[in-house]
């Protein structure tokens, strides 16, 4: 509720993904009317957000998805006209590093000026709308770890170079408009509901395909990079805190932990009782034309302002990815992974899956 009692409106674009997903959950949670911009698409595209769906005849609904694209600005401002939201939650995203080398000119059109037409949408409205924009710890690209919010960005990717130009215009409208617009710079964070492509999410449910006796084989790429890993729906907690304090500001996000892709895929096997050199092979199509080598964050500012530390660590995310998949092919889990979400959050508000 706002201090005029009334319910406070968010505006998510990026809804149907993981971090738009648990954030929708999150704000419905705290009470927010949450509205959300969803792609057509040939076929559903909504199952991260199905289990929060509400008729939009039901009485008291509060929250509404509406057919969007970041690269119409005609619908950006429908959108800002209509919903008046009191926060937006630019989520939206071609959020894929090594598929950016493939389509540079829709990353850039999509990630780059799809956050531009936001900002300049909300300037047009006149309203106190405060903006959070998906930045993220790929911007740093070969600065040499530990990575802060006054790490050089030397990004290594078009992905990357297009977030930064949204960055950095996210500061430019702060500084130039008197604009609430705060920088989530986000390190991985990855959940049972990571997109099927990134590397964490592809070794969990292989291991479960494998132990199905389904697969024999994961093709991966580069084992040797490093990345700070924590879990999505503390993420989203501290997107939210970033909107809600005095005066908007960019914080780095990410546990302070990082470790190889052969960690996690040792970790992940040897949970269920395999050896991974058993059945990884190198596919150099997984490669990228330049690599992020080593990213580990340093989380003071957020730790000190925000009052944000994750509970999740490496150890613990590895198995509640793995328990999760298993589930999913119904296959029995070991079982840590539900333990340790039960023992650390006993009052969750997202579903499991
Ligand atoms: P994700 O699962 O890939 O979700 C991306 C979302 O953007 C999906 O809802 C997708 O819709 C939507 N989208 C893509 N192109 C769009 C367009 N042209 N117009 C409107 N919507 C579009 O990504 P995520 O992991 O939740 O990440 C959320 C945001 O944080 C992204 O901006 C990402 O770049 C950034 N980020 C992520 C991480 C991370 O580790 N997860 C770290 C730092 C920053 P469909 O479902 O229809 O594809
Ligand atoms: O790769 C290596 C790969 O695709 C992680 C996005 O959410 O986080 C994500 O970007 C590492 C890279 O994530 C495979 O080369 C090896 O070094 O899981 P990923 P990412 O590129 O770090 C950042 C913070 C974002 O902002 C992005 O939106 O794993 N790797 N073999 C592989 N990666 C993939 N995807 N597939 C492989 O087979």
């Amino acid at each position: 509720m706002s201090k005029e009692g009334k319910r406070r409106v968010a505006l998510i674009t990026g809804i149907t993904g993981q971090d738009g997903s648990y954030l929708a959950e999150y704000l419905l949670s705290l009470g927010y009317d949450v509205h959300g911009i969803i792609r057509k698409s040939s076929s559903f595209n909504t199952s991260r957000i199905d289990h929060i769906y509400v008729d939009p005849h039901t009485e008291g609904n509060t929250f509404f998805l509406h057919f969007g694209d970041l690269s119409d600005g005609e619908l950006v401002s429908k959108f800002i006209y209509s919903v008046k939201p009191d926060e937006v939650y630019n989520l939206a995203a071609q959020s894929h590093v090594r598929v950016s080398f493939d389509m540079p000119e829709y990353t850039g059109n999509v990630n780059a000026l799809g956050t531009a037409r936001l900002l300049e949408r909300i300037r047009g409205s006149e309203s106190n709308t405060r903006l959070y924009q998906a930045s993220t710890s790929e911007m740093f690209g070969n600065s040499p770890p530990p990575q802060d919010e006054n790490t050089p960005f030397r990004p290594r990717s078009p992905y990357a170079i297009a977030k930064l130009y949204a960055h950095l215009m996210s500061i430019n409208y702060r500084e130039s408009y008197n604009m609430f617009c705060a920088n989530g710079i986000l390190f991985n964070h990855e959940s049972p509901r990571r997109g099927e492509t990134f590397v964490t999410r592809k070794i969990t449910m292989a291991i479960a395909r494998i132990v199905a006796k389904r697969d024999k084989t994961l093709f991966l790429g580069n084992l040797d990079a490093q990345r700070d890993w924590g879990f999505a729906p503390e993420y989203v907690e501290c997107m939210h805190k970033m909107l809600n304090v005095d005066k908007p500001d960019d914080f780095v996000i990410g546990t302070g932990e990082t470790h190889s892709v052969r960690e996690f895929l040792e970790h992940a096997f040897s949970y269920m009782g395999l050896d991974y050199t058993d059945f990884v092979k190198i596919d150099k199509r997984y490669f990228r034309p330049s690599e992020v080598e080593s990213l580990k964050s340093n989380p003071s500012k957020a730790n000190k302002k925000l009052g944000w530390k994750p509970k999740i660590n490496f150890d613990d995310l590895v198995k509640i990815m793995v328990d999760s998949d298993m589930r999913k092919l119904d296959l029995t889990p070991i079982g840590e992974g539900d333990e340790i979400l039960k023992r650390k959050f006993p009052e969750k508000w997202w579903r499991t899956d």
